[in-house]
């Protein structure tokens, strides 16, 4: 009963947080017995009023904290999984207001679109890439909900992975067609280089990141859908945004992604 109690108080300040755009702060100090469990239970309630609210529908997934320095900032060993919503997709072409953010920063990232479910504790890299249709570059703008990002790891399990929005470049590629883990990329912000990296830097291949996921969703019962769109982690650090931003990250051998930021 106090669980349940807990995880509505937890969901109900995010949802509010969120639609209202100002931050809050973390819940692990209020409630101490929040641990991992709880909070993608408070995540799962979270999700439930959004598509209710924005009657939507879940698009996917994502994963957050897949690279070895982003887990030793937080200390944790690691990654995380939220959800994606048909609510949060952007289009490439369309300029984006900063109006409903509240401190957006935006990462490139690779998405992988299934083309049939993926489930098991023990999936490997290969099943990964096996059940995959297509990869393509993308950008995920993420916003904290939390007072200058700041929270522990149950904290932003609970807040949907900082997720916030996603966008996906192009073209689509199947996923033997690019070399995923030793692939280049370069990410830039108005023209100007702001990072590089490789495929490599999302847990040694991005593919193991989703593994990784599925693994701990078979413990819930979970798995990719069909259809389902997965981020697979962060290449990079990611980079906050004002107006007249122009942000974009090409990818060797599977293209780019673009943002343009507006007021
Ligand atoms: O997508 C991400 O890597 C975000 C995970 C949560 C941590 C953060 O907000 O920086
Ligand atoms: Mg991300």
């Amino acid at each position: 009963m106090l669980q349940k109690e807990t995880i509505d108080n937890i969901a109900t300040a995010l949802f509010s947080a969120e639609r209202e755009a100002f931050e809050v702060d973390k819940f692990v100090d209020n409630y101490p017995q929040l641990n991992a469990d709880l909070a993608y239970r408070a995540q799962e309630r979270l999700i439930e009023m959004k598509c209710e609210a924005e009657k939507t529908k879940i698009a996917g997934r994502k994963l957050g904290l897949t690279s070895v320095a982003k887990q030793q900032m937080m200390g944790v060993h690691e990654p995380v999984y939220g959800v994606l919503l048909d609510s949060m997709r952007l289009t490439e072409d369309t300029p984006i207001s900063l109006a409903p953010f509240i401190h957006p920063k935006i990462e490139p990232e690779i998405a992988f679109v299934f083309k049939r479910e993926l489930k098991g504790s023990s999936v490997s890299v290969p099943e990964v890439l096996d059940a995959t249709a297509y990869v393509m570059p993308a950008l995920e703008i993420i916003d904290s909900r939390y007072r200058n990002f700041s929270f522990t790891l149950p904290d932003v399990i609970a807040d949907n992975a900082s997720s916030s929005r996603f966008i996906l470049g192009g073209p689509y590629f199947k996923p033997d067609e690019a070399d995923l883990r030793l692939m280049g990329m370069v990410f830039k912000k108005n023209g100007q280089v702001i990072s590089t990296s490789t495929g490599a830097a999302v847990m040694g291949h991005p593919a193991r990141a989703i593994a990784w996921m599925v693994n701990k969703l078979a413990e819930a019962g979970q798995s990719i859908q069909p259809g389902e769109i997965v981020l697979s982690g962060a290449l990079c650090e990611a980079t906050a945004v004002s107006a007249g931003d122009l942000i974009t990250v090409s990818m060797d051998g599977l293209g780019s992604a673009t943002a343009f930021f507006t007021n």
